[in-house]
């Protein structure tokens, strides 16, 4: 693999955003993904190419060590930034068809829920696995989602949801969207549920953190 690529793949890894960010102390003053995108774009790598052996691996090594409680949240959220910085050079590619995603992700924080931390990292996460996303926000209701898929047809949708009080609206979100698209895919996750809650709704998967969303959504795209 080319050494920029492998030390793209590092700087995400390991939450290096750019140059000038002092995290993490071993990478400090050395480029960070912010401008190793732009020196992979400058010597011809095809952004398919950066997404494919730096950015989707990388995230794909920081879900498992989340996965593992080999990291937390801080370390999982710079590696999300350093992705971001990333993502914001491949935009314009992504835009002109350039690069190929495995599909489209809605997803959102259920009606009267504010909590989007998790949402936050699910959403970087599946993104840097190959996918396009469609961030709702928070405190979204089943007409939302519907109106996402239609304009969005075929997208897996993913519902995430922090209070016992607010557990309940996925019930409701889910049948209205199986009731217009019942091959819609549906995945949730969220401190208070949990698998049987999933099957109970009639949801298609419960993840329990970024990496096994990731996981099911690379089963579905295979
Ligand atoms: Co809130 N809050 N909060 N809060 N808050 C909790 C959730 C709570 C457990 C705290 C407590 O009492 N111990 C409690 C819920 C109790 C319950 O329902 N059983 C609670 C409460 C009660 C409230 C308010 C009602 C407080 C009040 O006003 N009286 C209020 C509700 C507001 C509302 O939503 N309408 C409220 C408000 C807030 C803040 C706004 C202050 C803030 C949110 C800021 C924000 O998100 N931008 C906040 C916070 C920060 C928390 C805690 C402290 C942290 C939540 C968090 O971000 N965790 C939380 C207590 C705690 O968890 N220690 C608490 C980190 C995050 C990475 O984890 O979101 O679980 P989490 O996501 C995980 C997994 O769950 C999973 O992946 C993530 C990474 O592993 N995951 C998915 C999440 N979504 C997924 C979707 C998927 C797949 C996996 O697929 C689609």
């Amino acid at each position: 693999m080319e050494l920029i690529l492998e030390k793209l793949l590092e700087a995400v890894e390991f939450g290096k955003v750019d140059k000038k960010s002092p995290y993490p102390p071993q990478l400090r003053g050395e480029d960070g993904s912010h401008e190793l995108t732009i020196s992979a774009i400058e010597s011809g790598i095809s952004p398919q190419l950066i997404l494919e052996n730096a950015l989707i691996p990388a995230m794909g090594k920081v879900g498992k060590k989340f996965s593992e409680n080999q990291i937390f949240v801080p370390q999982m959220l710079m590696s999300a930034r350093a992705m971001g910085a990333s993502m914001i050079q491949l935009k314009p590619f992504f835009a002109s068809g350039a690069i190929k995603t495995k599909g489209t992700f809605i997803i959102g924080t259920v009606k009267g829920d504010l909590h989007d931390i998790g949402k936050n990292l699910v959403a970087m996460m599946v993104e840097g696995g190959g996918w396009s996303i469609v961030d709702l926000g928070v405190d979204v209701g089943s007409e939302r989602f519907i109106e996402a898929l239609k304009n969005n047809p075929g997208a897996v949708v993913g519902l995430s949801a922090l209070l016992t009080t607010t557990m309940v609206n996925m019930r409701e979100i889910v049948a209205s969207i199986k009731e217009i698209m019942p091959e819609t895919k549906i995945l949730i996750g969220g401190a208070p549920v949990n698998d049987e809650y999933c099957q109970k709704i009639g949801a298609d998967f419960y993840a329990p953190d970024p990496q096994k969303a990731v996981e099911y959504m690379n089963k579905l795209a295979s």
